[in-house]
């Protein structure tokens, strides 16, 4: 591929409509130059009618595809029904869910949010108050270890313990309490324990850094260390989770159960915002009405489109799915290393790909591959990460990658 750069759409419709969402749109996205009319399963429309192959999948928002029948069915219903009652009032939807997700989890109880953001403060809320009051950790002294290279949202909390320039930098003064420890050394994790330790937050893969995959084991000892130290885990399975890296949780490839899943994106099936802390009581249990809460969190439609993404994934075919088309999906990039590819990371249907420099940036390859009727994103430098819907079928995925091959070949 000649490295070029290519910002210009093809056709007046899509130009017409870039200009005018550019004209009136805060600058904080440099969006691919394609305008997306309707989607179905892995494909998405533009408005001059070109098809192009979702490997993004609303950064794992979408696993179940875009418009998947069964989600789009619970929405409709519910829509024609109730929408929303806040929480002051409970609504024919919420036990059902409460009780589906808890036991996808193998927790007693569900603290239903709306953004992924919202679910990680949600979790940190958690882990202090219990750092208060179950562990007796002096007032405002509990810390929370985090990992380099995270993303856990951008909240100014959470920013705060980003060591990502563009995601932190001029939004200080920031929270104090969080230590970090390099991802993966389960030493440095150890010993940055301390007495004030209330709890370790990590996502089981790194997903905006670039799908990095932690060494066997890490996973299943930071269970034991912090079993050990009386320290909660929580792990981010907001983009890692839910039948991606093929399995429900991916924990589970460890076979670790964290004191709390912190979830969100595909809960909500790509139509609604729906994310969730999922503990056991001896956790979620320390909260009491009016000490935290959302306008939105657990409403009627939330709960009735979340209730059709756990019975999907209830049966274990989406996470068979990703499991099985991870072979060709590893194949295939791992045949490209040396020829366009520098590095490559597979774990289901998710992979982080490094492309060799000389080629181009993950801008510029993101924007070859538009040019072929395939989106996917760029995460930092020349790293792609690459996530298609759970749906995807064979030939596509394989089509796919014959148009990446293409343009890094
Ligand atoms: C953006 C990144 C991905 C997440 C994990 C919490 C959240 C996210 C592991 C917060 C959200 C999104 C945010 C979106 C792009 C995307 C992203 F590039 F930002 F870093 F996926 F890697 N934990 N990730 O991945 O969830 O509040 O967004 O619902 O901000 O640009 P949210």
């Amino acid at each position: 591929m000649t490295a070029s750069t290519t910002d210009t759409p093809t056709t007046t419709a899509a130009a017409a409509e870039l200009d005018r969402a550019e004209a009136r749109t805060a600058h904080n996205y440099h969006p691919l130059p394609v305008v997306v009319a309707h989607a179905e399963g892995a494909w998405m429309t533009d408005v001059d009618g070109r098809r192009h192959l979702d490997l993004l999948a609303g950064y794992s928002a979408l696993n179940f595809g875009h418009s998947h029948p069964v989600l789009l069915e619970a929405a409709h219903a519910q829509l024609d029904r109730l929408t929303l009652t806040s929480r002051a009032f409970v609504h024919d939807q919420f036990a059902d869910f409460t009780a589906k997700l808890g036991d996808l989890c193998g927790k007693d109880l569900v603290l239903p949010m709306n953004t992924g953001a919202e679910a990680v403060e949600t979790a940190i809320k958690v882990i202090r108050k219990w750092g208060y009051q179950v562990k007796g950790i002096a007032a405002d002294q509990a810390e929370i270890i985090v990992a380099s290279g995270n993303f856990h949202g951008r909240t100014t909390t959470i920013v705060g313990f980003s060591d990502d320039p563009d995601a932190r930098n001029d939004f200080g003064p920031f929270s104090p309490g969080f230590v970090t420890v390099p991802y993966g050394d389960l030493a440095a994790l150890e010993a940055a324990i301390t007495p004030r330790t209330a709890g370790v937050l990590i996502e089981p893969i790194q997903g905006e850094g670039g799908v990095v995959i932690p060494p066997p084991g890490y996973l299943q000892g930071v269970r034991e260390v912090t079993t050990r130290h009386d320290v909660l885990f929580a792990a981010d399975e907001i983009q890692a989770g839910l039948g991606r890296t093929g399995r429900t949780f991916a924990c589970d490839h460890e076979d670790v159960v964290p004191d709390l899943y912190v979830l969100g994106k595909a809960l909500g099936g790509g139509i609604v915002p729906v994310s969730a802390v999922v503990a056991d009581r001896d956790v979620l249990g320390i909260l009491k009405p009016g000490q935290h809460g959302s306008t939105f969190g657990g409403n009627a439609l939330a709960c009735a489109v979340g209730s059709a993404v756990v019975d999907l994934l209830a049966t274990g075919d989406f996470q068979r799915r990703a499991d099985d088309l991870s072979v060709l999906l590893r194949e295939r990039l791992d045949g490209l290393v040396g020829r366009g590819l520098v590095g490559v990371r597979v774990r289901g249907l998710w992979a982080g790909v490094d492309v060799d420099p000389a080629v181009g940036s993950g801008r510029q390859v993101c924007e070859a591959l538009l040019a072929r009727g395939v989106l996917a994103k760029d995460t930092h430098g020349s790293t792609i990460r690459l996530a298609p819907p759970l749906v995807v079928s064979e030939d596509d995925l394989a089509w796919g990658l014959d148009q990446l091959a293409a343009v890094v070949g």
